[in-house]
């Protein structure tokens, strides 16, 4: 068939067409575990303090912040506890209860209606607690009776947010540590029941893996101290006993390397986290998240310093599965990580803490809300379901955030 060309459109040929642009990484689908995701923007784990009272539930107002974000590959919950004596701040949701398993359910259909994709992040917090959250006012646990330097963020007499200094802990009995697995396990198995799509194992950020993990925190000398095998065996525990309740495939760990949050650190990072990267190549499991280590120089808009970015290549080329980093990121940063091959999923918190349609504003390149510091922890819907979206910008309605049925 002969078509004659008309003028206009050989104007429209010569110029450049989408296979001639250079594709934006963050929009093209990967593998991730058992889930194709359809772009590269997760929603990074985001404590924010709201879960009712009593009994630290989900409620309807968090199933609505989180539908609200569906529109992520993939969200990742804040981090929740799997047992009253992995809690170590107020309001933080747990998943030991009865009734907080049926509260996240909410959330995860809720999310599932709307399209989206959510794994649980498993959390235990080790030492970063204090009595008034432990069960029987008890101390807080550690692999060490080492106490943190800071203070412990609490509800004190009248309801309101405290910071009180933090206790020493009590170590640990080397007898007590298949205890500790199980509480993780529960949680998975409460996270399955709950109907989330897959866990992530928080290791990170100074809490009860990451102390037995930091040489800083871990003084023992029986199998869980001492060598980096050893400071490792209680994550690979929990990674073999939680990748029995779920298959590898959906169950994803993170990390922090270099970190210093909660008055952690290591002798040798390198070789710690190198071990571990190596390591946790074996499970096969869905990824591997870290925490940025070169976020602080991401936030002053200043180079990433050789270490941070060293540790980053050493995982990179230790860990033979799926990246995730997470950690300061804008649009243009995180297109440069995953067009250079640093990560392959980029994590954003804040920016989707404020932006609910954070990958439409991505796709159109508008401008961003900021976020809010002060509703971060606590509260109520003010700075957690009302950032607005450029459909209700438009005049759109928006759409209604508590269904009756989740209730
Ligand atoms: C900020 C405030 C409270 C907890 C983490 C779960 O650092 C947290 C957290 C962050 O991973």
């Amino acid at each position: 068939m002969s078509v004659s060309t008309p003028a206009i459109a050989q104007t429209v040929t010569a110029r450049p067409t989408p296979t001639e642009r250079p594709a934006e990484q963050l929009f093209q689908p990967v593998r991730l575990g058992r889930y194709d995701l359809p772009h590269r923007m997760v929603m990074a784990p985001l404590t924010r303090s709201r879960a009712r009272q009593p009994g630290y539930v989900p409620s309807p107002l968090n199933a609505c912040y989180y539908a609200q974000r569906a529109s992520a590959a993939l969200i990742i919950s804040e981090a929740t506890q799997v047992s009253q004596q992995g809690q170590g701040y107020a309001w933080t949701p747990g998943i030991h209860s009865r009734e907080q398993v049926e509260g996240w359910r909410g959330i995860t259909e809720a999310v599932h209606r709307a399209g989206g994709l959510i794994f649980l992040q498993l959390w235990h917090v080790g030492r970063i607690s204090h009595p008034c959250l432990q069960p029987d006012g008890m101390l807080p646990v550690a692999p060490s009776a080492l106490k943190p330097a800071g203070q412990a963020f609490i509800e004190n007499d009248k309801g309101e947010g405290e910071l009180v200094p933090f206790v020493t802990p009590r170590a640990l009995q080397t007898e007590e540590m298949p205890y500790v697995v199980s509480q993780y396990v529960r949680g998975a198995k409460n996270a399955l029941c709950a109907g989330f799509d897959g866990v992530e194992i928080h290791a990170a950020n100074g809490y009860l893996l990451d102390q037995f993990i930091n040489s800083s925190t871990n003084q023992r000398t029986d199998r869980y101290g001492g060598p980096i095998e050893n400071r490792a065996r209680l994550l690979l525990e929990v990674v073999e006993a939680v990748s029995e309740v779920w298959s590898a495939d959906r169950v994803g760990v993170r990390l922090s390397p270099l970190g210093t949050f909660n008055d952690v650190g290591d002798e040798d990072p390198e070789t710690t986290f190198g071990y571990i990267a190596e390591t946790l190549s074996n499970y096969r499991l869905a990824y591997l998240h870290l925490v940025n280590p070169a976020v602080a120089a991401f936030e002053n808009g200043t180079e990433a310093g050789p270490r941070a970015l060293g540790m980053l290549a050493l995982v990179r080329e230790k860990y033979r599965g799926t990246l995730i980093v997470a950690g300061g990121f804008d649009q243009d940063t995180a297109e440069a990580w995953l067009e250079q091959g640093k990560a392959d999923v980029i994590a954003f918190g804040r920016k989707y803490l404020a932006n609910p349609d954070l990958l439409e504003r991505f796709r159109g390149r508008t401008p961003l809300n900021a976020d809010d510091p002060s509703t971060y922890y606590g509260g109520g819907a003010k700075g957690y379901t009302d950032y607005p979206t450029l459909a209700q910008e438009r005049g759109e309605e928006p759409k209604p955030c508590v269904d009756e049925t989740w209730r």
